[in-house]
């Protein structure tokens, strides 16, 4: 088989490539190693910064969204017996944030991607790509257990942090940078109506706490665990009660509980590999960078990469102009970076760590800063919202 690009991963990184390739006359091919009802079911995350909302309007993926997505103007931090509102509408002259889930992001994509007629391979493992430096990479596959091969003029590596794409690449052309975080995030997801109509990041002496939402009937909830703990150590009314421990006695005693429909615990990492090309092999999302959730970034930066990447291709196909391909890796790379700090400072921020109490005076007299300056709610507003794109043309 043969294509224009070959994408490898059927996330939102590779669903939007794919999506907006299209909407410009360029093919392409998913190859995804999951079934369908597998991508669909993932819980990941839950809030899309400006950026990726005008993208997914701009690519013509927006109806659901609008009708069902809730925009958030601003949310709260909790700290030492207070709650401070930082005002994301106010602060950022006008910028919001768009609360809707990833699971329904991918829904949308995928039905975009089919009723487009676009091709789009379940259960079809890529296990290698070779000759990117050539003008013919090819894409190594598995489908009904054989070995097929995808031609391409580009490969577009979207397949996450354990993909394919990323490893095969021999190590000594790859720069790695990575911090596993010293705990996890335990997650439950139920249908609640939420405690409050917006999000609450909860620093606590017990560990850190999110009140998050997918809906006005449905909740999602974490809460700091250790990195040996299992979900299985954990009933829905410990779960409850671990939260309420960790949120302001006011919004506790709102807080409405019920079963989970899922619970699960999700490790926190910071990971960059540069660059992000490598011939004809680019990478974009999970498959170039992690950020620890605290801050909602990964499928945010995912997205943004698709920025870059896809007017990098469009220019190529649509102008012959090449130049975009090669500043691809350094425009994502500095964005990346600026979310990647973020992401790391708002995660110390935010939670417990072994070492000291002296920390965590720390962290309460940074917050009580932060929340009563103007110039620190601005910037922790302007970097929530999400961090402009670049001029890429
Ligand atoms: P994805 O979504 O991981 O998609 C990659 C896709 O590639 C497929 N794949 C392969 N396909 C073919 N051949 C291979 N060899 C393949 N290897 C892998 C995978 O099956 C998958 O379908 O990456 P993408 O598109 O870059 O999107 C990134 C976002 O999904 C990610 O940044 C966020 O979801 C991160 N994340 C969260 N971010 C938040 O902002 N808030 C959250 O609450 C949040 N929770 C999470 C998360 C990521 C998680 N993962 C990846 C473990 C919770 C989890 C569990
Ligand atoms: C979520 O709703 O899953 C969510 C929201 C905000 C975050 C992380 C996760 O910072």
């Amino acid at each position: 088989m043969r294509t224009q690009v070959g994408i490898i991963g059927s996330g939102p990184a590779g669903l939007m490539l794919a999506q907006i390739l299209h909407n410009h006359g360029i093919e392409s091919v998913i190859l995804e190693r999951q079934s369908r009802a597998y991508v669909e079911a993932r819980i990941r995350a839950g809030v899309l910064e400006q950026g990726t909302v005008n993208m997914l309007r701009e690519m013509g993926v927006h109806k659901r969204m609008d009708a069902e997505g809730l925009v958030h103007d601003g949310f709260a931090l909790a700290f030492d017996g207070r709650t401070e509102r930082i005002n994301m509408r106010e602060l950022t002259g006008g910028s919001t944030v768009m609360v809707y889930g990833q699971t329904e992001v991918t829904k949308d994509l995928i039905d975009a991607r089919l009723s487009a007629g676009g091709m789009l391979k379940y259960s079809a493992p890529a296990v290698a790509v070779e000759d990117y430096d050539s003008a013919r990479p090819r894409i190594i596959y598995e489908e009904n257990g054989q070995r097929q091969e995808l031609i391409c003029d580009f490969v577009a590596g979207c397949d996450g942090y354990h993909g394919v794409s990323r490893q095969s690449v021999p190590a000594d052309k790859l720069t790695l940078f990575e911090k596993v975080y010293p705990f996890g995030w335990l997650g439950i997801l139920s249908d609640t109506p939420p405690v409050d109509e917006e999000l609450i990041y909860a620093n606590h002496q017990r560990g850190f706490a999110l009140c998050s939402m997918r809906s006005h009937t449905r909740s999602r909830y974490y809460v700091q665990c250790s990195l040996d703990d299992k979900v299985e150590n954990w009933s829905d009314d410990a779960f409850w009660d671990e939260l309420r421990r960790r949120l302001p006695p006011e919004t506790a005693a709102k807080l409405i509980t019920g079963p989970r429909l899922e619970m699960s615990i999700a490790p926190l990492r910071s990971f960059v590999a540069e660059p992000l090309r490598f011939g004809n092999l680019f990478l974009a999302g999970d498959a170039a960078h992690i950020v620890p959730p605290t801050g909602a970034k990964g499928l945010n930066l995912a997205a943004a990469d698709v920025y870059y990447l896809s007017r990098a291709f469009i220019a190529h196909y649509g102008e012959g102009r090449t130049g975009l391909l090669a500043r691809y890796s350094d425009a994502c790379l500095r964005r990346v970076w600026k979310a990647i700090r973020f992401s790391w400072w708002f995660t110390s921020l935010m939670h417990k760590f072994d070492d000291d109490s002296l920390n965590h005076r720390l962290q309460l007299a940074e917050l009580d800063y932060l929340t009563s300056s103007v110039a620190g709610r601005t910037t922790m507003a302007e970097n929530y919202v999400g961090l402009p794109f670049e001029r890429f043309e």
